[in-house]
């Protein structure tokens, strides 16, 4: 009796495990051969190197651009500002929490959006509005090191590179875009980055960049054991 229980319990768990093992290829097999709606972008320097940090974003030909809203943090954190490239659509509300037990002032003189949050610690109480499409250069007042930048985009469909310098947009209706990668130290627009890309049901779409970049230069960092003051 106990012998039969015991091989009903164990044929109960390789029934089980048939079954998750099922259920994973069904998984796979769906992954790799189901509808794409992704498009697939690279993006590489003129020395072949992976780019960091890259927006990518794709527009519908002919489509009619609209506002989102939604929100965005970005986050002070050891007198940084984290991320360093936020991509957000138009209409986003934008968090900035300070993190530290200093204050930051966050500003920024970008045409796109001007704004300051004066000295402060902890949360502000109110977000910043993005409602105006381009870039916006972020900057603190205490600290001349600290910067970021957010592109405020029109389209849904954007996404920022990794390490690898890949970036994936989901969710694309079939159609045609335009493709275009932006960079905080890209030099001035080449024609290489903006693309024509059909995006099918079948495969998807791919995109692939090659950008010139600048040198990037940063202010001075103060030592981080000053254990008082503002720096
Ligand atoms: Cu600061």
């Amino acid at each position: 009796m106990r012998a039969g229980s015991s091989g009903r319990a164990s044929s109960t768990a390789t029934d089980f495990r048939a079954f998750i093992g099922a259920l994973f290829a069904a998984a796979v097999l769906f992954a790799f051969s189901g509808p794409s709606d992704a498009l697939e972008v690279s993006v590489r320097d003129d020395k072949g190197r992976p780019v960091k940090d890259a927006v990518v974003y794709a527009s519908a030909k002919g489509g009619v651009p609209s506002a989102g809203g939604g929100k965005a943090v970005i986050d002070q954190v050891d007198k940084e500002f984290v991320p360093r490239v936020t991509v957000v659509r138009a209409g986003t509300a934008v968090h900035f929490p300070n993190h530290d037990r200093i204050r930051h002032h966050v500003y920024s003189f970008s045409r796109a959006k001007t704004f300051e949050i004066p000295l402060y610690k902890g949360k502000p109480a109110k977000p910043v509005l993005f409602d105006k499409p381009g870039v916006v250069v972020l900057g603190c007042n205490i600290h001349d090191w600290m910067s970021a930048y957010v592109l405020v985009l029109e389209t849904p469909f954007f996404a920022v590179t990794g390490a690898d310098g890949k970036a994936r947009i989901d969710g694309l209706p079939p159609g045609e875009y335009d493709v275009e990668a932006w960079h905080p130290q890209m030099r001035a627009a080449p024609r290489s980055a903006r693309q024509g890309v059909a995006v099918t049901r079948e495969k998807g779409g791919a995109a692939a960049f090659v950008i010139q970049q600048a040198p990037a230069w940063r202010a001075w960092r103060a030592p981080t054991a000053s254990g008082g003051g503002y720096r």
